[in-house]
């Protein structure tokens, strides 16, 4: 980083400020902006000349953000959005070089710390979990949780990271973990562009917060626009404020603080932020901030100009109250500084930002130089040796010559060379090839790295503890054992919550949590609002900040309404973060068949598809979810696991340690041994195969069973491919619809355990019809697959094999 003055904000301590200390600190202020406005004004220009590939910039939002900065502290939290440079720098949780180190993706962490080169710019976070998995002490350091693209996605996230410290302040059995917290006292600041609080995440995150009073402080960045669409056509009165007011609290009611602002005003803006975030971190209420009278300089985005939706007058109103011209104004007015200071500072500033952009940059291209030289070179060596002297050396001649080289180009043109190459056995040839093999382990760690956080407390590490049964074990209904499970744990360890519709009172729909509130008590057994998405937010901020929670969605069909938080936000925060960040939050639901068309539904597909990131459990009764969690509680990553709808009240023994034997995930059991065709199913299905099974050995087709307990991670050791070399024969009952978690399991068995080398029929799937199923008995019967429908799928599978001694059955 180039040699520079100060760079954070520093706040006003109004008892002793001096006015030489005051000038100081605004004219500091000043030039934190304006280098922010430098950075965006070259970010831009870096796009537009091909050297970078999307911009987004914080213009127009600087004063704002000097002014939240100002009521930032160590322990605070921010979820904010693509606008926040300024607020970043000033807080010195970024800084200029990171800025351009992510706009030219440079997928070095300590370039940039905040996506290693995987998210576009201004997308910002810090990183709180150590190489080794352990967190950072957030309590001392400023805290920004990852940013996504998806404007609103964040806003769910924002209700947990507050809720925490709710329970941080409220549980004292929570002292111990004092690398949280500092006593509850931190606040989490949100940002929104006004445009973005139409979304639905916005209105459930912010009514969710009014009933938990945590201490959230929401800044709106108001400019009037979202990319062309005015804000006539987006908030009703034109003004979000001004339609939250019914929130605002009153006569000792909950509610909110409620503040408007305006985006240029620098003194107003500082005393708003420390009058609002005195109130949000005091008195644990939530705060609005509606900064208005924003604006654009550049536009939205480099992927097009203002210029063409906004009028004349707009723009030229966008000119006249830029926020930085308008500070600059007062600050010579009021004889803070002068005309010929400033623009010695702006000068000053605008040679800095120069140098840290082309520090920035030349650091990602001096390495791409040397590597693609390097390549080159090999190539050439090639060459030499080979009969395609000509095509290799243009290769290596282009490869040289391209003025944006990549890793695509180094990798792109030695694959080709060896293409080229094919029947050459020349030891040139082999050096090519090892570097390639050298290179994609390193492309494999900067592009595709960290899905999980694959550390140490990865839940694949946990030990596996087998479940021990005393001669008398009880009997119990299924939920009695995941009651007594659940127990253990909350007794176990102070840091687990569980929350969800109708979890606390009366201890979820179907008594998991039953009498659970009543002995540990409201702040760890909780009830919330009919708000799916927000309980999966609420959820992930507590698990970004050392807590673990459980969040349950109360029936899978519902999942859908919070899968915006789950697929962008928690399954991509380690990947995206490159394991700076992790949530472990275990969610439960419960699925699969029982009543109606919103009560059996199975869309493991939506799952599998959407939410890599998750570990994905599917247990066939409640011993094996306890063990699921069992183990999922003691690792650290995030997982869903989905209980048999049907299954609570079949009677089950209850293990002796029910809280301490484990499941390991990845793990399938084969229930039964058979020898013509390997079965594997997975839930509530299985138990529909297991009944099958009777009626088939009875008929001399002896099926074997594979319940693989966990569809993500599927099947490590092979089980089903293994089973297959001795069957041949493969069939996949589930009751998600044709082709969605019955096709990923094939490729699975197929493809990745190499099980197509041992059929010698074709792979079969038996699933649900392709609508939703219709109420009751008979609607179940003739949409899932039944005793009857496995049987006969199983015997059709024998009768192609050897008709003569499987004749049609009809
Ligand atoms: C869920 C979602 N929908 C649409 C978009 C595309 N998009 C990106 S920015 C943007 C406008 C956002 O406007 P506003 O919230 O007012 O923020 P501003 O950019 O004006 O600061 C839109 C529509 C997106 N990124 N995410
Ligand atoms: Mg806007």
């Amino acid at each position: 980083m180039p040699e520079s003055t100060l760079r954070a904000t520093s706040k006003f301590n109004t008892a002793e400020l001096s006015f030489d200390d005051f000038k100081k600190i605004v004219i500091d202020d000043y030039r934190i902006g304006y280098e922010s406005r430098q950075a965006s004004l070259i970010g831009r220009r870096e796009v537009l000349t091909g050297k970078a590939k999307f911009g987004i910039f914080g213009d127009g939002k600087e004063v704002a953000q000097l002014a939240m900065a100002k009521a930032f502290r160590a322990g605070d939290w921010r979820a904010g959005y693509y606008r926040d440079q300024t607020f970043m720098f000033a807080t010195g949780m970024s800084n200029l070089k990171e800025f351009f180190a992510q706009l030219y993706a440079n997928p070095d962490i300590e370039k940039d710390p905040a996506s290693g080169g995987r998210q576009m710019n201004c997308h910002y976070a810090t990183r709180f979990v150590n190489a080794d998995g352990t967190w950072v002490n957030q309590a001392e350091t400023m805290n920004c949780s990852s940013d996504i693209s998806t404007t609103g996605g964040h806003m769910p996230r924002l209700l947990g990271l507050a809720y925490a410290s709710k329970l941080y302040r409220q549980n004292k059995e929570l002292e111990y973990l004092k690398q949280f917290s500092v006593g509850g006292n931190e606040v989490a600041f949100g940002t929104i562009g006004n445009g973005s609080t139409s979304e639905g995440l916005f209105f459930e995150t912010f009514n969710a917060a009014g009933v938990l009073q945590v201490p959230m402080a929401i800044s709106v960045w108001d400019d009037a626009y979202a990319i062309s669409v005015p804000a006539k056509l987006q908030t009703t009165k034109e003004d979000i404020s001004e339609i939250l007011k019914g929130f605002q609290r009153e006569n000792g009611s909950n509610g909110y603080e409620i503040f408007k602002v305006r985006g240029w005003d620098y003194i107003a803006l500082c005393e708003t932020y420390e009058r609002a975030i005195t109130i949000c971190r005091e008195q644990h209420v939530p705060v609005l901030i509606h900064v208005v009278e924003m604006t654009q300089p550049q536009g939205h985005s480099t992927s097009g100009s203002h210029e063409r939706y906004k009028s004349k007058d707009r723009l030229t109103w966008e000119e006249e109250h830029d926020c930085l011209l308008k500070m600059r104004e007062w600050m010579i007015s009021s004889a803070i500084t002068t005309e010929a200071e400033l623009e010695i500072l702006e000068a000053e500033a605008k040679k800095y930002v120069r140098e840290c952009q082309r520090e920035a940059a030349a650091e990602l291209s001096d390495i791409i130089k040397v590597e693609v030289e390097e390549t080159a070179r090999l190539i050439d060596n090639l060459a030499y040796t080979v009969a395609v002297k000509e095509e290799l050396t243009n290769i290596a001649a282009e490869l040289r010559s391209s003025y944006d080289a990549g890793r695509k180009d180094t990798v792109g043109s030695v694959r080709k060379a060896l293409r080229l190459t094919v029947h050459e056995t020349v030891t040139e040839r082999q050096v090519l090839i090892d570097w390639l093999k050298a290179e994609t382990a390193k492309n494999k760690e900067r592009y595709d790295s960290k899905l999980f956080s694959g550390t140490p407390q990865s839940p694949l590490n946990v030990a596996l503890v087998p479940a021990i049964y005393s001669e008398d074990a009880r009997l119990l209904d299924g939920r009695e054992i995941l009651n007594a499970c659940f127990d253990s744990h909350f007794e176990r360890d102070k840091s687990i919550v569980a929350f969800g519709e109708d979890v606390g009172a009366i201890g979820d729909v179907n008594q998991g949590f039953a009498g659970l509130q009543n002995k540990y008590g409201d702040l760890r057994i909780t009830d919330t609002g009919i708000r799916e998405t927000t309980i999966i937010g609420q959820g992930m901020g507590l698990a970004m900040r050392g807590l673990r929670p459980i969040a349950e969605i109360q029936y899978l069909d519902y999942l859908i309404y919070a899968m915006t938080v789950l697929s962008d936000d928690i399954a991509s925060l380690s990947y995206r973060t490159k394991g700076g960040q992790k949530a472990p939050l275990i969610i439960r639901t419960r699925g699969h068949r029982l009543e109606g068309i919103w009560h059996s539904g199975s869309p493991m597909g939506m799952i599998v598809n959407s939410m890599r990131g998750f570990h994905l459990c599917v247990p066939r009764n409640m011993t094996q979810a306890a063990g699921l969690y069992n183990t999922l509680l003691r690792g650290d990553e995030p997982a869903i696991v989905i209980e048999s709808l049907n299954g609570y009240r079949l009677k089950e023994k209850l293990p002796e340690n029910v809280g301490e034997f484990t499941v390991p995930l990845g793990k399938a059991e084969i229930l039964k041994e058979g020898g013509d065709i390997t079965v594997v199913s997975y839930g509530s299905t299985l138990r529909i195969v297991q009944e099958a099974a009777v009626e088939l050995d009875k008929m001399g087709i002896h099926i074997e069973i594979i319940d693989p307990q966990t569809l993500y991670p599927f099947d490590i050791d092979n089980t089903c491919g293994t089973s297959l070399k001795k069957t041949s024969k493969l069939l996949v009952v589930d009751e998600d619809v044709p082709g969605a978690a019955s096709a990923y399991i094939i490729q699975k068995i197929v493809e990745t355990e190499n099980g197509y080398y041992s059929l010698d029929a074709q792979p079969r799937t038996l699933t649900a019809k392709e609508h939703r199923p219709p109420y009751g008995s008979d609607g179940d019967y003739f949409s899932k697959p039944s005793v009857d429908d496995v049987i006969e799928a199983v015997y059709a599978m024998m009768n192609e094999a050897n008709p003569a001694k499987y004749p049609p059955i009809f």
